[in-house]
Protein backbone atom coordinates (compact mmCIF):
# COMPACT_ATOMS: atom_id res chain seq x y z
CA UNK A 1 0.00 0.00 0.00
CA UNK A 2 1.45 3.24 -1.49
CA UNK A 3 2.19 5.55 1.84
CA UNK A 4 -0.04 8.46 0.83
CA UNK A 5 -3.33 6.59 0.17
CA UNK A 6 -6.10 8.24 2.73
CA UNK A 7 -9.20 8.99 0.76
CA UNK A 8 -9.68 12.66 0.77
CA UNK A 9 -13.45 13.07 1.64
CA UNK A 10 -13.37 15.37 4.53
CA UNK A 11 -16.37 14.11 6.26
CA UNK A 12 -15.55 10.26 6.76
CA UNK A 13 -11.63 9.80 6.28
CA UNK A 14 -9.51 6.43 6.18
CA UNK A 15 -6.24 5.83 6.87
CA UNK A 16 -3.95 3.45 8.65
CA UNK A 17 -2.91 4.92 11.21
CA UNK A 18 -4.33 8.27 13.03
CA UNK A 19 -1.72 10.25 14.77
CA UNK A 20 -2.33 13.01 16.90
CA UNK A 21 0.28 15.34 18.18
CA UNK A 22 2.65 16.48 16.08
CA UNK A 23 6.18 17.23 18.04
CA UNK A 24 8.98 15.14 17.69
CA UNK A 25 7.39 11.56 18.67
CA UNK A 26 4.36 12.00 16.18
CA UNK A 27 6.50 13.97 13.11
CA UNK A 28 8.66 11.13 13.48
CA UNK A 29 6.63 7.87 13.19
CA UNK A 30 4.32 9.57 10.45
CA UNK A 31 7.49 9.66 8.65
CA UNK A 32 9.19 6.07 9.26
CA UNK A 33 5.60 5.00 8.58
CA UNK A 34 5.73 6.48 5.00
CA UNK A 35 8.88 4.89 4.65
CA UNK A 36 7.42 1.40 5.52
CA UNK A 37 4.43 2.25 3.15
CA UNK A 38 2.08 2.54 5.74
CA UNK A 39 -0.47 5.58 5.12
CA UNK A 40 -1.07 8.14 8.18
CA UNK A 41 -2.94 11.36 8.86
CA UNK A 42 -1.43 13.48 11.87
CA UNK A 43 -3.44 15.88 13.80
CA UNK A 44 -1.61 19.09 15.29
CA UNK A 45 -3.34 22.01 17.51
CA UNK A 46 -0.78 24.23 16.99
CA UNK A 47 0.56 26.38 13.93
CA UNK A 48 3.51 24.35 11.84
CA UNK A 49 5.67 28.47 13.06
CA UNK A 50 4.16 27.53 16.44
CA UNK A 51 5.96 23.98 16.65
CA UNK A 52 8.79 25.04 14.82
CA UNK A 53 9.87 27.70 16.91
CA UNK A 54 8.73 26.12 20.50
CA UNK A 55 12.23 25.78 22.52
CA UNK A 56 12.72 22.73 24.09
CA UNK A 57 15.07 19.53 24.42
CA UNK A 58 19.06 19.83 22.78
CA UNK A 59 20.47 16.84 23.72
CA UNK A 60 19.92 13.80 21.00
CA UNK A 61 21.55 10.61 22.22
CA UNK A 62 24.11 8.17 19.82
CA UNK A 63 20.79 6.11 19.10
CA UNK A 64 18.36 8.87 18.14
CA UNK A 65 20.96 10.50 15.54
CA UNK A 66 21.10 7.11 14.59
CA UNK A 67 18.00 6.34 13.80
CA UNK A 68 17.06 10.27 12.39
CA UNK A 69 20.32 8.95 10.00
CA UNK A 70 18.43 5.50 9.04
CA UNK A 71 15.19 7.38 8.14
CA UNK A 72 17.38 10.07 5.86
CA UNK A 73 16.20 13.37 7.89
CA UNK A 74 19.77 14.03 9.08
CA UNK A 75 21.53 16.22 6.23
CA UNK A 76 21.06 19.83 8.60
CA UNK A 77 21.29 17.87 12.11
CA UNK A 78 25.14 16.44 10.46
CA UNK A 79 26.13 20.39 8.90
CA UNK A 80 24.82 21.98 12.30
CA UNK A 81 24.67 19.71 15.17
CA UNK A 82 27.43 19.63 17.63
CA UNK A 83 29.02 16.44 18.79
CA UNK A 84 29.93 16.30 22.36
CA UNK A 85 32.37 13.61 23.46
CA UNK A 86 32.07 14.78 27.34
CA UNK A 87 30.44 16.93 29.91
CA UNK A 88 31.74 18.98 33.22
CA UNK A 89 30.64 18.46 36.70
CA UNK A 90 31.19 21.59 38.74
CA UNK A 91 30.85 21.82 42.32
CA UNK A 92 32.85 22.34 45.24
CA UNK A 93 34.96 25.14 43.06
CA UNK A 94 35.91 22.53 40.91
CA UNK A 95 35.77 21.41 37.46
CA UNK A 96 35.44 17.49 36.77
CA UNK A 97 34.76 16.41 33.29
CA UNK A 98 33.34 12.60 32.31
CA UNK A 99 35.03 11.75 29.46
CA UNK A 100 31.88 9.95 28.03
CA UNK A 101 32.84 8.99 24.40
CA UNK A 102 36.00 7.35 25.87
CA UNK A 103 34.24 5.48 28.37
CA UNK A 104 31.71 4.14 25.95
CA UNK A 105 32.78 4.92 22.86
CA UNK A 106 29.31 6.98 21.76
CA UNK A 107 28.73 10.59 21.99
CA UNK A 108 25.92 12.80 21.97
CA UNK A 109 24.87 15.86 19.25
CA UNK A 110 23.91 18.94 20.53
CA UNK A 111 21.00 20.03 18.29
CA UNK A 112 17.38 21.53 19.41
CA UNK A 113 14.17 19.93 19.42
CA UNK A 114 12.72 22.64 17.22
CA UNK A 115 15.11 21.64 14.75
CA UNK A 116 14.53 17.86 14.76
CA UNK A 117 10.54 19.13 14.11
CA UNK A 118 11.64 21.69 11.28
CA UNK A 119 13.29 19.22 9.42
CA UNK A 120 10.55 16.53 9.72
CA UNK A 121 7.87 18.74 8.88
CA UNK A 122 9.89 19.54 5.66
CA UNK A 123 10.13 15.99 4.75
CA UNK A 124 6.95 15.32 5.92
CA UNK A 125 5.50 17.83 3.66
CA UNK A 126 8.21 17.05 0.60
CA UNK A 127 6.80 13.42 0.51
CA UNK A 128 3.34 14.75 0.28
CA UNK A 129 2.25 13.76 3.95
CA UNK A 130 -1.16 14.58 5.55
CA UNK A 131 -0.46 16.64 7.99
CA UNK A 132 -3.49 18.95 9.74
CA UNK A 133 -2.24 22.33 11.87
CA UNK A 134 -4.16 24.32 13.44
CA UNK A 135 -7.20 21.34 14.27
CA UNK A 136 -9.68 21.30 17.09
CA UNK A 137 -12.05 19.69 19.38
CA UNK A 138 -9.84 16.30 18.83
CA UNK A 139 -11.04 13.51 20.66
CA UNK A 140 -10.79 9.59 19.99
CA UNK A 141 -13.45 6.90 19.88
CA UNK A 142 -14.03 3.18 19.84
CA UNK A 143 -10.42 2.54 20.87
CA UNK A 144 -11.78 -1.14 21.96
CA UNK A 145 -12.65 -1.55 18.47
CA UNK A 146 -11.06 -2.62 15.22
CA UNK A 147 -11.76 0.87 13.63
CA UNK A 148 -10.98 3.29 15.87
CA UNK A 149 -12.13 6.95 14.60
CA UNK A 150 -10.35 10.39 15.69
CA UNK A 151 -13.07 13.58 15.18
CA UNK A 152 -11.77 17.02 15.16
CA UNK A 153 -12.64 20.37 13.57
CA UNK A 154 -10.65 21.82 10.60
CA UNK A 155 -11.57 25.39 9.12
CA UNK A 156 -14.51 25.27 10.74
CA UNK A 157 -15.98 21.76 9.67
CA UNK A 158 -15.97 18.84 12.24
CA UNK A 159 -14.24 15.84 10.28
CA UNK A 160 -13.72 11.96 11.38
CA UNK A 161 -10.42 9.80 10.49
CA UNK A 162 -11.47 5.93 10.72
CA UNK A 163 -8.51 3.72 11.10
CA UNK A 164 -6.39 1.05 12.48
CA UNK A 165 -4.66 2.29 14.83
CA UNK A 166 -4.23 5.34 17.00
CA UNK A 167 -1.58 7.01 17.85
CA UNK A 168 -1.58 9.09 20.71
CA UNK A 169 1.25 11.33 20.55
CA UNK A 170 0.05 14.62 21.60
CA UNK A 171 2.48 15.28 24.81
CA UNK A 172 1.66 15.60 28.41
CA UNK A 173 -1.46 17.86 27.78
CA UNK A 174 -2.90 16.11 25.53
CA UNK A 175 -6.60 13.86 25.35
CA UNK A 176 -5.07 10.46 24.32
CA UNK A 177 -4.02 9.67 27.72
CA UNK A 178 -7.80 10.02 29.59
CA UNK A 179 -8.93 7.64 26.46
CA UNK A 180 -6.96 4.56 28.09
CA UNK A 181 -9.34 4.31 30.93
CA UNK A 182 -9.33 3.91 34.26
CA UNK A 183 -7.70 0.61 34.58
CA UNK A 184 -4.39 1.99 34.34
CA UNK A 185 -1.83 2.58 37.08
CA UNK A 186 0.10 6.38 37.41
CA UNK A 187 3.71 6.85 38.66
CA UNK A 188 4.27 10.02 39.62
CA UNK A 189 7.38 12.22 41.28
CA UNK A 190 6.66 16.09 41.31
CA UNK A 191 10.00 17.89 42.58
CA UNK A 192 10.35 21.24 45.03
CA UNK A 193 11.55 23.37 42.15
CA UNK A 194 11.48 24.53 38.66
CA UNK A 195 14.14 25.29 35.91
CA UNK A 196 13.90 29.05 34.40
CA UNK A 197 16.04 28.47 31.40
CA UNK A 198 17.08 31.15 28.84
CA UNK A 199 18.69 31.41 25.33
CA UNK A 200 21.30 34.46 24.62
CA UNK A 201 23.26 35.71 22.08
CA UNK A 202 26.97 34.87 23.30
CA UNK A 203 29.36 32.82 21.83
CA UNK A 204 29.98 29.85 24.03
CA UNK A 205 32.51 29.46 26.69
CA UNK A 206 33.04 25.80 26.64
CA UNK A 207 33.15 23.29 23.89
CA UNK A 208 30.67 20.63 26.44
CA UNK A 209 27.88 21.16 28.63
CA UNK A 210 28.34 21.82 32.52
CA UNK A 211 26.52 20.50 35.16
CA UNK A 212 27.15 22.55 38.28
CA UNK A 213 25.58 21.38 42.03
CA UNK A 214 26.10 24.68 44.04
CA UNK A 215 25.16 25.38 47.54
CA UNK A 216 22.89 28.38 45.82
CA UNK A 217 21.29 25.54 43.74
CA UNK A 218 21.76 23.66 40.34
CA UNK A 219 22.35 25.22 37.05
CA UNK A 220 23.32 24.00 33.75
CA UNK A 221 25.40 25.54 30.75
CA UNK A 222 24.44 24.42 27.13
CA UNK A 223 24.26 25.76 23.71
CA UNK A 224 22.46 25.59 20.46
CA UNK A 225 25.36 26.75 17.91
CA UNK A 226 28.50 29.16 17.77
CA UNK A 227 26.30 32.00 18.58
CA UNK A 228 24.19 31.25 20.67
CA UNK A 229 24.16 29.59 24.36
CA UNK A 230 21.36 27.71 26.55
CA UNK A 231 20.89 28.17 30.18
CA UNK A 232 19.10 26.96 33.23
CA UNK A 233 18.93 27.68 36.84
CA UNK A 234 16.81 26.05 39.68
CA UNK A 235 14.19 28.04 41.02
CA UNK A 236 11.54 27.59 43.30
CA UNK A 237 8.23 26.19 41.82
CA UNK A 238 6.09 29.40 42.97
CA UNK A 239 8.91 32.04 41.00
CA UNK A 240 7.79 34.10 37.69
CA UNK A 241 9.95 35.67 35.11
CA UNK A 242 9.28 38.93 36.32
CA UNK A 243 11.21 38.47 39.47
CA UNK A 244 14.25 37.74 37.43
CA UNK A 245 15.63 40.79 35.63
CA UNK A 246 18.64 39.89 33.14
CA UNK A 247 20.93 40.85 35.79
CA UNK A 248 19.74 38.81 38.21
CA UNK A 249 19.82 35.80 36.19
CA UNK A 250 23.66 36.43 35.20
CA UNK A 251 24.44 36.88 38.47
CA UNK A 252 23.37 33.80 39.64
CA UNK A 253 24.80 32.15 37.13
CA UNK A 254 28.54 33.52 37.47
CA UNK A 255 27.96 31.94 41.17
CA UNK A 256 26.34 28.75 40.61
CA UNK A 257 29.42 28.26 38.04
CA UNK A 258 32.24 29.84 40.63
CA UNK A 259 35.26 28.07 40.11
CA UNK A 260 38.15 27.81 42.70
CA UNK A 261 36.12 30.71 45.12
CA UNK A 262 35.71 33.32 42.16
CA UNK A 263 32.85 33.86 40.09
CA UNK A 264 32.83 32.33 36.16
CA UNK A 265 31.05 34.50 33.59
CA UNK A 266 28.99 32.41 31.61
CA UNK A 267 29.74 35.04 28.68
CA UNK A 268 26.79 37.66 29.01
CA UNK A 269 24.62 38.47 26.11
CA UNK A 270 21.07 39.52 24.99
CA UNK A 271 18.44 37.31 26.49
CA UNK A 272 16.20 36.38 23.67
CA UNK A 273 14.09 33.38 24.96
CA UNK A 274 12.84 32.77 28.52
CA UNK A 275 10.81 30.24 30.21
CA UNK A 276 10.15 28.47 33.42
CA UNK A 277 9.23 24.53 33.82
CA UNK A 278 8.35 22.34 36.32
CA UNK A 279 10.24 19.23 36.89
CA UNK A 280 8.35 16.01 37.24
CA UNK A 281 8.55 12.26 36.65
CA UNK A 282 5.78 10.56 35.36
CA UNK A 283 4.62 7.41 33.83
CA UNK A 284 1.43 5.59 32.87
CA UNK A 285 1.15 1.95 32.28
CA UNK A 286 0.16 0.52 30.64
CA UNK A 287 0.88 2.69 27.31
CA UNK A 288 -1.41 0.74 25.22
CA UNK A 289 -5.34 -0.56 25.06
CA UNK A 290 -6.99 -1.89 21.84
CA UNK A 291 -5.86 -0.29 19.36
CA UNK A 292 -5.01 2.75 21.08
CA UNK A 293 -1.02 3.36 21.78
CA UNK A 294 0.48 6.22 23.23
CA UNK A 295 4.09 7.16 22.81
CA UNK A 296 6.34 10.85 23.98
CA UNK A 297 5.47 12.79 26.97
CA UNK A 298 1.59 11.55 26.03
CA UNK A 299 2.76 8.79 28.64
CA UNK A 300 5.38 9.22 30.48
CA UNK A 301 7.94 12.38 31.22
CA UNK A 302 11.21 12.57 32.92
CA UNK A 303 12.73 15.68 34.26
CA UNK A 304 15.28 17.43 32.19
CA UNK A 305 18.37 16.98 33.87
CA UNK A 306 19.27 13.31 32.19
CA UNK A 307 18.33 15.12 28.71
CA UNK A 308 15.83 11.71 28.06
CA UNK A 309 12.80 13.43 27.07
CA UNK A 310 12.97 13.60 23.72
CA UNK A 311 15.32 10.46 23.48
CA UNK A 312 12.62 8.02 24.64
CA UNK A 313 10.11 9.58 22.40
CA UNK A 314 11.86 8.76 19.37
CA UNK A 315 12.64 5.30 21.23
CA UNK A 316 9.42 4.81 21.13
CA UNK A 317 8.20 5.53 18.04
CA UNK A 318 11.21 3.24 16.22
CA UNK A 319 9.27 0.51 18.77
CA UNK A 320 6.31 1.41 17.72
CA UNK A 321 6.97 2.10 13.14
CA UNK A 322 8.69 -1.32 13.81
CA UNK A 323 5.72 -3.42 15.05
CA UNK A 324 3.30 -1.69 12.70
CA UNK A 325 5.35 -2.70 9.94
CA UNK A 326 5.56 -6.49 10.93
CA UNK A 327 1.81 -6.34 11.44
CA UNK A 328 1.10 -4.54 7.83
CA UNK A 329 4.20 -6.67 6.18
CA UNK A 330 3.80 -9.77 7.37
CA UNK A 331 0.47 -10.13 9.42
CA UNK A 332 2.88 -10.47 12.79
CA UNK A 333 0.71 -9.11 15.76
CA UNK A 334 3.16 -9.59 18.52
CA UNK A 335 5.20 -6.62 18.47
CA UNK A 336 2.57 -4.46 18.25
CA UNK A 337 0.82 -6.27 21.44
CA UNK A 338 3.97 -6.31 23.48
CA UNK A 339 5.29 -2.74 22.72
CA UNK A 340 4.29 -1.38 25.81
CA UNK A 341 5.96 -4.11 28.24
CA UNK A 342 9.29 -3.61 25.39
CA UNK A 343 9.50 0.39 25.24
CA UNK A 344 8.61 0.46 29.40
CA UNK A 345 12.10 -1.22 29.85
CA UNK A 346 13.91 1.85 28.59
CA UNK A 347 11.25 4.35 29.83
CA UNK A 348 12.49 2.89 33.00
CA UNK A 349 16.01 2.88 33.31
CA UNK A 350 15.27 6.67 31.79
CA UNK A 351 13.36 7.18 34.84
CA UNK A 352 15.62 6.77 37.10
CA UNK A 353 18.44 7.85 35.58
CA UNK A 354 16.45 11.19 35.11
CA UNK A 355 15.70 10.57 38.85
CA UNK A 356 19.12 10.05 40.03
CA UNK A 357 20.89 12.97 37.82
CA UNK A 358 17.90 15.05 39.75
CA UNK A 359 18.53 14.25 43.23
CA UNK A 360 22.11 14.23 42.81
CA UNK A 361 22.93 18.27 41.37
CA UNK A 362 19.72 19.74 43.12
CA UNK A 363 19.77 22.12 45.90
CA UNK A 364 16.66 20.28 48.08
CA UNK A 365 15.92 23.12 50.94
CA UNK A 366 18.48 23.22 53.21
CA UNK A 367 18.16 19.59 54.19
CA UNK A 368 22.44 19.26 54.96
CA UNK A 369 22.72 15.40 55.38
CA UNK A 370 21.14 15.64 51.57
CA UNK A 371 23.94 17.91 50.43
CA UNK A 372 26.54 15.89 51.99
CA UNK A 373 25.26 12.85 50.49
CA UNK A 374 25.66 14.80 46.78
CA UNK A 375 28.91 15.30 47.82
CA UNK A 376 29.97 12.18 48.41
CA UNK A 377 27.69 10.65 45.15
CA UNK A 378 29.69 13.22 43.05
CA UNK A 379 32.84 12.41 44.82
CA UNK A 380 32.41 8.64 43.34
CA UNK A 381 31.21 10.01 39.84
CA UNK A 382 34.42 11.92 39.46
CA UNK A 383 37.16 9.67 40.77
CA UNK A 384 35.71 6.03 39.71
CA UNK A 385 35.82 4.52 36.79
CA UNK A 386 32.84 1.91 37.04
CA UNK A 387 30.38 5.20 38.31
CA UNK A 388 31.45 7.34 35.69
CA UNK A 389 30.88 4.58 33.16
CA UNK A 390 27.56 4.01 34.56
CA UNK A 391 26.93 7.58 34.03
CA UNK A 392 28.59 8.35 30.54
CA UNK A 393 26.41 4.96 29.35
CA UNK A 394 22.56 6.20 30.56
CA UNK A 395 23.83 9.83 29.62
CA UNK A 396 24.21 8.81 25.71
CA UNK A 397 22.03 5.95 25.47
P1 LIG B 1 5.52 17.15 22.53
O1 LIG B 1 6.79 17.74 22.00
O2 LIG B 1 4.92 17.79 23.73
O3 LIG B 1 4.48 17.17 21.33
C1 LIG B 1 3.11 16.93 21.51
C2 LIG B 1 2.36 17.65 20.41
O4 LIG B 1 0.98 17.35 20.52
C3 LIG B 1 0.23 18.56 20.32
N1 LIG B 1 -1.08 18.38 20.93
C4 LIG B 1 -2.18 18.01 20.23
N2 LIG B 1 -2.35 17.78 18.93
C5 LIG B 1 -3.60 17.40 18.53
N3 LIG B 1 -4.67 17.28 19.39
C6 LIG B 1 -4.52 17.51 20.71
N4 LIG B 1 -5.56 17.39 21.52
C7 LIG B 1 -3.23 17.90 21.18
N5 LIG B 1 -2.72 18.19 22.41
C8 LIG B 1 -1.43 18.47 22.23
C9 LIG B 1 1.11 19.62 20.94
O5 LIG B 1 0.81 20.94 20.45
C10 LIG B 1 2.49 19.15 20.51
O6 LIG B 1 2.87 19.70 19.27
O7 LIG B 1 5.67 15.60 22.85
P2 LIG B 1 6.59 14.46 22.18
O8 LIG B 1 6.47 14.49 20.69
O9 LIG B 1 6.30 13.23 22.94
O10 LIG B 1 8.11 14.93 22.51
C11 LIG B 1 8.60 14.96 23.82
C12 LIG B 1 9.62 16.09 23.98
O11 LIG B 1 9.06 17.29 23.52
C13 LIG B 1 10.09 16.24 25.44
O12 LIG B 1 10.23 14.99 26.05
C14 LIG B 1 11.45 16.98 25.53
O13 LIG B 1 11.34 18.30 25.12
C15 LIG B 1 11.98 16.94 26.97
N6 LIG B 1 13.23 17.67 27.14
C16 LIG B 1 14.44 17.12 26.75
N7 LIG B 1 14.47 15.92 26.13
C17 LIG B 1 15.65 15.44 25.66
O14 LIG B 1 15.66 14.33 25.10
N8 LIG B 1 16.84 16.11 25.78
C18 LIG B 1 16.89 17.32 26.39
O15 LIG B 1 17.95 17.93 26.43
C19 LIG B 1 15.67 17.86 26.93
N9 LIG B 1 15.65 19.05 27.54
C20 LIG B 1 13.20 18.95 27.71
C21 LIG B 1 14.45 19.62 27.91
C22 LIG B 1 12.02 19.58 28.04
C23 LIG B 1 12.06 20.83 28.58
N10 LIG B 1 10.81 21.44 28.84
C24 LIG B 1 10.47 22.73 28.38
C25 LIG B 1 9.73 20.62 29.27
C26 LIG B 1 14.49 20.89 28.46
C27 LIG B 1 13.29 21.50 28.84
C28 LIG B 1 13.37 22.82 29.51
C1 LIG C 1 19.50 21.76 26.57
O1 LIG C 1 20.48 22.05 25.85
O2 LIG C 1 18.42 22.31 26.42
C2 LIG C 1 19.66 20.73 27.62
C3 LIG C 1 20.84 20.05 27.75
C4 LIG C 1 20.98 19.09 28.75
C5 LIG C 1 19.92 18.82 29.59
C6 LIG C 1 18.73 19.49 29.45
C7 LIG C 1 18.58 20.44 28.46
O3 LIG C 1 20.08 17.91 30.58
Amino acid sequence: MSGNDSTNDAAAQRTQVAIVGAGPAGLLLSHLLYLHGISSVLLETRTRDYIEQRVRAGVLEHGTTEILRQAGVHERMDAEGMPHEGIELRYDQAAHRIPMTDLTGRRITVYGQQEVVKDLVAQRLADDGDVRFEVSDVAVHDVDSERPTVTFTQDGRQHAVTADVVAGCDGFHGVCRPSLGDTLQTFVRDYPFAWLGILARSTPRTDELIYASHDRGFALYSMRSHEVTRLYLQVDTDETLENWPDERIWDELSQRFSLDGAAWDPGRGEIFERGITPMRSFVTEPMQRGRLVLAGDAVHIVPPTGAKGMNLAVHDVWLLARALDAWYSHDDESLLRRYSDDALLRVWRAQHFSWWMTSMLHRFGDDAYQRKLQIAQLNNVTSSTAYATALAENYVG
